[in-house]
């Protein structure tokens, strides 16, 4: 695995000639060592930790980086890449699929498929989890992901991202669907790539959360910030506020008291975008039931607990309007759930609203 390179990541500055650091009117060269960490290495300073380990969910992770970065190059170039427009099919969401949904798809597909470790691949854009190693042939670990959230603002170059999460496999579970269909307290570890104005790897193993930015000129995702933590208050919601007359009058409620007190609004319409932005300056997060999607229009498998689980390891809260989502015992692959998740004061002040 690539480490000891991006690890130590040489960077030479030249003291501007004249600036008293040196020789007067020469370049003065001198090498700083960085003790960057890169995300391989900070997996296994995390495997390190825990002495029975296998190193095989080290490896997930590994092929999930791998495949973000290809993922992103073809984000980047999207246009170039001919990945925006529709792919001409209707996914099993009945969406219609974005070209890039696709191939990010394909790519997640190709690279994890050939993992031994996995024993279940779901994914929002096929119908059925793909089986790749059960029962005797190991595979203890499952994994769900959303491999390209968001995309439908692809040809505005707005910020999308992949969602997955990491789930123990249950051999013993002869149907695939129901091995996946765990509440997400069960999760192993959930994590998000944001490709933005920056390309930013998300992810918590119950242990904090940590973030990794690619550095494209080693083509490592390099820590940025180790266990984030977000405010425990902020003013700002971020809601599709055009299906206002839809929701449930408590959700009216509190967007009426929101516009008294004074809160801003920031709603992107990505919610990989949306949530990290929640997740790093704090606010409250809200996909109410519509008349549309009365049960919520966010997947609760491969969206909901992903996000859920970082919300609550970075200190916040995360509800369907009732209950906590990761309590939510799923029935199906793609079921979906309303969803509320950010600031826990944040979080109360929508649930007083919503409780009446
Ligand atoms: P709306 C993108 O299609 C998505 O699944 C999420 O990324 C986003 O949060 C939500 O739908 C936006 O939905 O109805 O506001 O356009």
């Amino acid at each position: 695995m690539d480490g000891s390179l991006a690890d130590q990541r040489m960077s030479t500055h030249n003291a501007p000639s004249g600036s008293g650091s040196g020789p007067s009117n020469a370049a003065h060269r001198h090498v700083v060592t960085d003790n960057l960490t890169s995300l391989q290495t900070f997996i296994l300073e995390e495997e390190a930790r825990f002495p029975n380990a296998s190193g095989e969910f080290s490896w997930i992770v590994s092929a999930i980086s791998l495949a973000a970065k290809m993922i992103a190059y073809k984000v980047r170039h999207v246009r170039l890449q001919g990945g925006v427009g529709q792919q001409g099919d209707v996914n099993v969401q009945g969406e219609e699929q974005i070209k890039m949904d696709v191939i990010a798809n394909e790519v997640i597909m190709r690279v994890l498929g050939s993992r031994k470790s996995i024993a279940v691949l779901g994914s929002e854009e096929e119908e059925q989890p793909a089986i790749l190693r059960r029962g005797s042939e190991g595979g203890k670990y499952c994994v769900l992901f959303d491999p390209l959230d968001g995309s439908s603002n692809l040809d505005t170059a707005v910020g999308v991202g992949t969602i997955f999460t990491i789930l123990r496999n249950d051999p013993h579970i002869p149907d695939a669907v129901k091995t996946v269909c765990q509440p997400g307290r069960q999760q192993v570890a959930a994590g998000y790539v944001l490709y933005g104005s920056s390309t930013v790897f998300v992810i918590t193993t119950g242990h904090g959360v940590h973030m990794f930015e690619l550095d494209m000129s080693v083509g490592s995702f390099l820590l940025v910030s180790r266990d984030l933590k977000m405010p425990r208050a902020k003013k700002v919601y971020s809601v599709n506020e055009a299906y206002t007359e839809g929701f449930p009058e408590g959700y009216q409620r509190y967007l009426k008291w929101a516009h008294a007190q004074g809160y801003s609004s920031r709603y992107i319409g990505s919610m990989v975008a949306d949530i990290h932005r929640t997740l790093v300056n704090g606010g409250v997060f809200l996909y109410p039931p519509t008349k549309k999607h009365p049960d919520g229009k966010l997947r609760l498998l491969y969206e909901a607990n992903p996000m859920s689980f970082l919300v609550e390891q970075a200190g916040g809260v995360s509800v369907n309007g009732s209950v906590r989502t990761m309590d939510i015992e799923p029935k199906a692959l793609h079921e979906r759930t309303p969803l509320v998740m950010g600031s826990a004061d944040e979080v109360e002040h929508v649930l007083r609203h919503v409780r009446g």
